[in-house]
């Protein structure tokens, strides 16, 4: 029986500072995602694009907030619909858009977990922890909420209610090296696993990303991953509005996503934030595949060989 991933694209842009997310899942498309998959033994399906309803303005009691009625219309629109691909397929691909889309995607994942009767985990790939309130964020810029809205914090209250919170202690952030004094205070406050790229340097990331996999099998939960473009050097993937000097290599995310599928834990994954009107050549999108790929069972050469050619 062959494993099944659903595909859905959320073109949303109106959480980011810059404009070009809308075109994130047409360039993955144009990548070839869906084929790079079929290749590795899933069968695939595209299920297009989610839309959203009309809106009317909203506005929030932080002026610096923007775009609040459209970034609520998305959390409405994907909540259920990932929820569905989730319930339906063995590993659904939620192809951003900003990471706002991730107010959305995870807590129809949190759906799903909570009528499983297991714990949802969070991998946070991403230079930033996207850990602000629609009080603290300074931006205003909404894909730099998403981690406060799903872990239930309070000045999220103008989002939708939220029937299941991911617990702030079954998340972990991989990559982080921009954090602002907010976000730093309830990293601190909640006690949440966050791994700097001081970390990564130290210990590698296998030593973090293991012990945070075991955590979840320990405890049977369903893990969802959640991948920034911003988490990879902009050296090797600018097409991104929010570049941060000093990311993952492509090696590094090459072995996360090779260790995340070799630990079959993984039951979902948002790849967000791709800007395309600022890649090259496609060559972030076509890394992005990759690494999906990876994570999907793509190896160079399998471990036996490895060991005894
Ligand atoms: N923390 C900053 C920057 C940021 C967060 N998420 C992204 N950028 N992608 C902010 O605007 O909230
Ligand atoms: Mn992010
Ligand atoms: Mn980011």
């Amino acid at each position: 029986m062959h494993k099944s991933c659903l595909i859905l694209g959320a073109p949303i842009e109106t959480g980011a500072s810059q404009r070009g997310c809308i075109m994130g899942p047409a360039s993955l498309r144009t990548a070839g995602l869906s084929d790079t998959l079929a290749s590795l033994g899933w069968q695939v399906e595209d299920r297009g694009d989610v839309q959203i309803d009309a809106q009317t303005p909203v506005n929030d009691a932080n002026a610096a907030v923007h775009n609040l009625a459209e970034t609520i219309a998305w959390i409405n629109a994907l909540e259920p619909a990932a929820y569905e691909a989730t319930r339906n397929s063995d590993l659904p691909i939620f192809m951003g858009g900003d990471h706002s889309m991730s107010a959305g995607t995870v807590p129809g994942v949190a759906r799903v977990a909570a009528e499983e009767g297991r714990p949802l985990f969070v991998l946070w790939l991403d230079a930033h922890p996207d850990l602000h309130t629609l009080d603290t964020t300074e931006s205003g810029n909404l894909h730099g909420t998403p981690v406060a809205y799903f872990t239930g914090q309070a000045g999220c209250e103008a989002y939708p209610d939220l029937a299941h919170k991911v617990a702030p202690e079954n998340m972990c952030f991989i990559g982080i090296r921009s954090v602002d004094p907010a976000e730093e205070a309830r990293i601190k406050q909640l006690g949440m696993d966050v791994q700097d790229m001081r970390a990564i340097d130290e210990t590698g990331v296998l030593v973090p990303l293991r012990a945070f996999l075991d955590r979840v099998r320990a405890a049977n939960g369903r893990l969802h991953v959640s991948f920034d473009v911003d988490f990879l050097d902009p050296a090797i993937a600018p097409a991104v509005g929010t570049t941060v000097p000093g990311g993952a290599t492509f090696r590094e995310a090459h072995l996360i996503m090779e260790t995340l599928c070799d630990s079959g834990l993984v039951g979902s994954l948002d790849l967000v934030e791709l800007n395309p009107f600022l890649d090259e050549r496609g060559r972030t999108a076509k890394l992005l595949c990759d690494l999906t790929a990876s994570l999907f069972g793509r190896r160079v050469l399998d471990r036996m060989t490895r060991s005894f050619g």
